[in-house]
């Protein structure tokens, strides 16, 4: 009881000298494993709440340690990006072993590689409150639960990380999450094993989100080669592509079991290389705008498109710190989805991204992580997408009007002038279908406006213009 009570004397005072002591800046200046200016060394020197950064002079040299790194207290440790900052555990047990009762440990623009332990964790092993921002765990190896990452008791958010190429002699490739709470977002789950179930995350007892991430090419031998759920807790993705991973029985993709359950919004779960996309499917709830490419993720809601391969292009760098797989041109998730607020896709290009001539199923947002990025427009195609926009506006989806603008669209795609009597055409085309329709679905206010509109980009046409401005 007194040894008890000593501890938690001991632990406020800490917290109070904590609170009130001013949080410092070390710096990391060598990359021996000890000694005065190693990692190792001001990581021990370090007060809960300081920042440890590196020394320029260290970029691209590997930080080789002997035996993992402790950490007990809330630090910042801030690399200078994942492909300068770079902690090699040198296959001597997990890179890092976090235990952090108070606080959060948040690392950011570090690769954690090397680690190999016949425990778990093979990169991190974790309790207690961890953040993951624009980092890379890669090439780790445990012989028990999670290959990457192992968090029990705690809680994990990660963002614009990579998760890839991580191994576990049990369960939970790249992730192991129990009795957590995690959150991923802008993050790719890619290339992990496990040998039992969970190749790319396992999740128990857990509340994990997902937010615009990729989950792909991942395998477990058993169960759930994307996620495994398992006991209680629930998984909800939203934005997520989740793509080419495989297990050899069943849930290729997502498996719940138990009293466990998925939510999932304008996803793609589809084109397993082994099993189903989705295992358990009564315990998966849509909430629309979401696509599988089997039928088997139980997708009810009127929004979401079923049994439907999504054309993607593979795992690949196109653009922003994480690799994802593209909507390719012409592909059923482009501007099939719903995303009101959100500004960027997983790579952080622009989203939504309407393509003109591809019906909108809301606000032109894709499905997935990825938003596909229609090419620039020359100038006479804005002009003409603006007259398809008023007419959207004044009169609905009327396609007999829209079909001509649709045309002359793709004839102006090219940028080539000499097509431009052909555009011309369509316009004169539209113009007779606004006549048709004027007194009756158009009002004559409303026919005379987008008459002069067709007749001004006719005009501008005609002139040879190449640019005939908005106004
Ligand atoms: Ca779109
Ligand atoms: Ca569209």
């Amino acid at each position: 009881m007194k040894k008890t009570t000593e501890v938690l004397r001991a632990v406020c005072v800490c917290l109070i000298f904590a609170s009130t002591a001013q949080a410092r800046t070390l710096v990391v200046t060598n990359t021996d494993d000890h000694g005065a200016g190693s990692l190792r060394n001001v990581i021990a020197s370090a007060w809960p709440g300081d920042e440890v950064l590196f020394d320029p002079s260290l970029d691209g040299e590997l930080i080789v340690l002997g035996s993992p790194l402790l950490v007990y207290k809330a630090l910042a440790i801030v690399g200078r990006g994942a492909d300068k900052t770079i902690i090699d555990a040198d296959s001597r047990g997990p890179v890092l072993r976090v235990r952090v009762p108070f606080g959060t440990v948040h690392i950011s623009g570090v690769t954690l590689t090397g680690g190999l332990t016949d425990g778990d964790g093979g990169g991190v092993d974790a309790r207690g409150s961890l953040r993951l921002t624009d980092c890379v765990v890669s090439g780790n190896v445990a012989g028990g639960a999670g290959g990457g990452i192992y968090l029990r008791s705690g809680a994990l958010v990660v963002s614009k990380t990579t998760i890839s190429g991580n191994t576990a002699g049990y369960c939970g490739g790249g992730l192991y999450l129990q009795s957590a709470e995690a959150t991923l977002s802008d993050s790719t789950v890619a290339r992990n094993v496990a040998d039992n179930n969970g190749g790319g995350i396992f999740s128990r007892e857990t509340t994990l989100t997902l937010k615009s991430c990729t989950l792909s090419g991942n395998s477990a031998r058993h169960y759930g080669g994307g996620i495994f759920q398992c006991v209680h807790g629930t998984i909800t993705l939203n934005g997520c592509t989740v793509s080419d991973n495989s297990s050899d029985p069943s849930g290729g993709s997502i498996d719940s079991r138990s009293s466990g359950h998925v939510t999932l919004s304008r996803s793609i779960v589809g084109g397993q290389s082994g099993g189903s996309d989705c295992f358990g499917g009564y315990r998966i709830t849509s909430r629309g705008y979401n696509l599988d490419s089997d039928g088997s993720c139980h997708l009810t809601h009127p929004t979401d498109t079923r049994d439907t391969d999504p054309i993607l292009g593979p795992l690949a760098d196109n653009g922003g710190p994480t690799w994802t797989h593209a909507l390719l041109e012409g592909g059923p998730a482009i501007d099939a989805g719903s995303c009101p607020g959100e500004v960027a896709d997983q790579r952080g290009f622009p989203r939504p991204a309407d393509v003109l001539v591809t019906p909108n199923a809301d606000d032109g947002c894709d499905i997935g992580a990825f938003e596909y990025q229609p090419s620039p427009f020359p100038p006479n195609v804005e002009v003409v997408g603006d007259l398809y926009d008023l007419i959207l506006v004044l009169v609905g989806g009327d396609n007999d009007l829209v079909a001509p603008l649709q045309e002359a669209i793709q004839i102006l795609e090219d940028g080539d002038s000499s097509n431009d009597s052909e555009a011309v055409g369509h316009l004169q085309a539209f113009i007779a279908e606004v006549e048709e329709r004027r007194g009756w679905t158009l009002s004559g206010a409303q026919a005379d406006r987008l008459i002069a509109e067709a007749q001004r980009i006719i005009a501008l046409l005609n002139l040879g213009g190449s640019s005939v401005g908005n106004s």
